[in-house]
């Protein structure tokens, strides 16, 4: 009797908790904005005329259109020229969250700092169509296998997201020796995409266009710890990775290096919706899902380090040479996810 009140309990929880979900999606859409109108900074008083484009989720209430309305936040100023706003817009009554950002205005003498920020607007509401929320997930796993013709031992891992609504978005980084990695002191190439500028996708291929930074790494190892000393080789060299998901290879090209080859170990493309989670980085026996056996053979290798027999690449999720806690909780928090 028991376990039945206890079964019945929690399918009513769970129920509870489904109805509520589909309603608060069914509150609101997601629109285009454009706002232009007068912005003034507190407690400076510096006032002068904005225009920006964001995207947000509108209540159903505000339907689509042209309204006046207000705005109430912070701006955050950086060095670079760039303002970050983030607060509520108050369109006839019906408050929602907004987050955009603009140039900073000419002229003006702003220090780095953050402000409160007030604001009269006009804007024009556009529900996105349900096409332009579709966002691609691409997530490579490779085997670095020669330098410039030179057996090499390595991998890298490529993470990116395109979609027509969204800035594309991608991380690669991997790193390879030319002797096979097992203890000892040693060196390495490590190579992290530092900032993209396009993503291409063909179906066989995928590309991914960039500046990429290369560093010559070498490890000292003391019994449990370890010296990293690195050298910056290439800054902002123009690149591009082309992986032929056809054929299962990849070549990875770096301007003032050589040629980087090497196979696909694994792929996989998800296509999402826009507000969906994309695809985990903790399944690393990629079987589809982050489990028990994932978390297992990150905590096996709890405590290795790059030039050590025990450290797997694929498992530094955040790529800073030894398997630590930090990767542990990577994957604890995607567990129970399937893609
Ligand atoms: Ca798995
Ligand atoms: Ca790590």
């Amino acid at each position: 009797m028991k376990k039945l009140i206890g079964l019945m309990l929690s399918l009513l929880i769970l129920s509870l908790f489904t109805v509520t979900g589909n309603a608060l999606l069914r509150n609101v859409y997601l629109a285009t904005i454009s706002a232009e109108g007068t912005m003034t900074l507190k407690p400076l008083n510096f006032t002068f005329s904005m225009e920006t484009n964001f995207t947000a989720l509108v209540p159903n209430a505000t339907t689509p259109g042209h309204y006046d309305a207000t705005f109430h936040g912070r701006a955050i100023v950086y060095e670079r020229p760039i303002i970050k706003f983030d607060g509520v817009l108050n369109v006839s009554g019906n408050i929602f969250w907004v987050k955009f950002g603009i140039e900073k205005p000419g002229g003006g003498e702003l220090n780095p700092g953050i402000y409160g920020a007030n604001a009269t607007l006009s804007l024009d509401i556009k529900e996105v169509p349900p096409e332009q929320l579709e966002v691609t997930w691409f997530l490579m796993k490779g085997r670095i296998n020669s330098y410039g013709g030179e057996q090499a031992f390595g991998g890298i891992i490529a993470h990116a997201r395109m979609g027509p609504l969204m800035e594309q978005w991608a991380n690669v980084h991997g790193l390879f020796a030319l002797q096979e990695p097992l203890g000892g002191n040693r060196s390495f190439h490590v190579f992290r995409l530092v900032n993209v500028s396009e993503i291409g996708y063909e179906g066989k291929g995928l590309s991914i266009t960039g500046l990429w930074n290369v560093y010559n790494v070498t490890i000292t190892h003391y019994d449990d710890e370890f010296n990293l000393n690195i050298k910056i080789i290439v800054e902002n060299g123009s690149g591009r990775l082309d992986a032929n998901l056809e054929e299962g290879n990849f070549t990875l090209g770096i301007d003032k290096m050589k040629q980087i080859d090497g196979v696909i170990i694994f792929y996989h493309l998800a296509f999402r919706k826009l507000f969906e989670r994309g695809i985990p980085l903790g399944d690393f026996n990629g079987d589809g899902k982050v489990n028990i056996v994932d978390i297992g053979r990150v905590a096996k290798a709890y405590g290795a380090m790059l030039g050590k027999p025990e450290y797997d690449f694929d498992l530094d999720v955040n790529f800073n040479f030894a398997i630590d806690i930090i990767d542990v909780a990577n994957v604890a928090r995607d567990f129970g996810q399937e893609y």
